[in-house]
């Protein structure tokens, strides 16, 4: 089976992704290639930052990859936290802060759309491909469930009565946005080998 780096350093991206990669790929991690967990990621927009993270390791490593960068969008809000997800709250990449944050933030707000947004970034061969997922949803009043991670207790798809962190990790990769940006990224490489 052929192998590729999946350049992240947050476990729970590699728990999902592994799920629907599994027979297709093995997938390997930064630690198995020596590059630390906390890539720079200072770019302006989800999918730059995507490919810096991806030009970080395959220039220092000269391995084929992928990266990916996930933003919560939240319409009332401009758009934030966006680009800013993880450290939204401060350089602790605090979930619970985040979303401590998120919902002070929309107190009183009856506009509650939002959206997942990921753009995964791979680089073959020394080209660059993107992929790209949405999650449409609505922000809730307060957390509900234990799964996933994240913003994932707040987040309501659109469609279903619960959060994502109410559903299963197969029940979420179905209709999430990281879901659909891997089933696009797996149907490119399968391509290849056709
Ligand atoms: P990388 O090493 O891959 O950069 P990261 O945790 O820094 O890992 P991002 O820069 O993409 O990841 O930050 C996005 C943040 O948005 C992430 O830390 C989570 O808090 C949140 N997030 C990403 N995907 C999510 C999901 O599926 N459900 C809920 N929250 C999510």
């Amino acid at each position: 089976m052929s192998k590729i780096v999946f350049a992240t350093g947050n476990p729970n991206k590699i728990s999902e992704v592994n799920d629907l990669l599994a027979g297709h790929f093995e997938v390997l991690g930064l630690t198995d290639i020596g590059c630390p967990l906390d890539l720079p990621e200072t770019s302006p927009t989800i999918p730059e930052n995507a490919l810096q993270k991806a030009r970080y390791v395959y220039e220092n490593y000269s391995v084929d990859c992928f990266s990916e960068d996930t933003g919560l969008e939240i319409e009332a809000l401009g758009g934030e936290p966006g680009v800013f997800s993880a450290r939204y709250a401060g350089e602790g990449k605090n979930a619970e802060d985040n979303m401590n944050l998120v919902l002070r933030k929309m107190e009183g707000e009856t506009n509650r759309k939002a959206r997942f947004y990921t753009v995964i970034a791979l680089i073959l061969d020394g080209k660059e491909h993107l992929f790209e997922g949405i999650a449409e949803g609505t922000i809730r009043n307060e957390r509900s469930g234990t799964a996933g991670f994240g913003y994932d207790p707040i987040f309501q798809p659109d469609g279903f009565g619960v959060t994502f962190a109410e559903l299963t990790k197969a029940e979420k990769n179905a209709i999430s946005h990281r879901g659909k940006a891997v089933r696009k990224l797996i149907d490119f490489l399968a391509s290849l080998n056709n």
